[in-house]
């Protein structure tokens, strides 16, 4: 089997239509939607799109799980003003069963693919969504995490494109679509089988700019369309995220 992963495309509608457009070249047999769907400008424009796809699977993000749930600052664990208006801004543009569909998502998903065998796609981690793995991640941080059989783990979340060995694991970054740090513009995803391919397609980000400014997207400038326009590099953002990680269990 021949899968695209399309991570974290995060309400990016034209960087979506951008990679889907791309993906229609390839012969793919499933296109696995890694999770942080719905959490940006465009919620509902882009899960109608996804659910209209034939041959998509998909797995749930943490940002998919707050939304559907409606996550704001009187709950535990979030103190960040501006995501939660984002979630339940992004919340009042789905159905309560949109919401339903996105908080039943599994988590994980398993398919055999050419060459590589059985390939684990994960958000964050097999056993969280929303614990990082970067391109500095240290192995004996995530060695109780990777702890599964197959020996391919895709993940996402920290919207940064890698593939490395981390213990005995390969572990594949397939980047985001939507909200990439990369340091370069760009929408970015993977396509696996019989290699490893990591992708980047151009897109008119400064279109997307325009149909962003249009959206009543709360924080939609600082938020998104500073971060698409001047993405941050992967290895400050990887130090970031390593940094904050010392202090979390998952
Ligand atoms: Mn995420």
């Amino acid at each position: 089997m021949r899968v695209a992963a399309v991570y974290d495309v995060h309400g990016n509608l034209p960087a979506l239509d951008a990679v889907l457009r791309e993906i229609e070249q390839e012969s793919v047999d499933l296109i696995l939607v890694g999770g942080d769907i719905v959490w940006g400008p465009f919620p509902r424009e882009t899960l109608d799109i996804l659910l209209g796809l034939d041959r998509a699977r998909f797995i749930r993000g943490n940002a998919d799980r707050e939304v559907a749930t409606r996550l704001d600052t009187t709950a535990d664990g979030l103190e960040d003003d501006i995501t939660a208006a984002i979630n339940i801004w992004a919340a009042d543009q789905l159905t309560e069963e949109d919401s339903e569909w996105l908080s039943g998502l599994e988590t994980t998903f398993a398919a055999e693919v050419d060459d590589l065998g059985e390939v684990l796609f994960c958000h964050g981690s097999p056993r969280s969504d929303e614990e990082v793995i970067t391109l500095l991640s240290p192995p004996e941080r995530l060695r109780d995490a990777l702890r599964v059989r197959q020996h391919t783990i895709v993940c996402g979340h920290t919207h940064m494109q890698f593939q490395r060995n981390l213990g005995n694991h390969y572990v594949v970054n397939a980047g985001s679509v939507g909200m990439p740090y990369e340091g370069r513009p760009g929408a970015y995803w993977a396509l696996l089988g019989p290699r490893v391919d990591l992708r980047r397609t151009d897109y008119n980000v400064d279109a997307a700019v325009d149909a962003m400014e249009r959206t009543t997207c709360p924080h939609v400038q600082e938020v998104f369309i500073d971060t698409i326009l001047h993405p941050p590099s992967a290895a400050d953002v990887a130090r970031q995220f390593e940094a904050i990680a010392l202090d979390k269990t998952y």
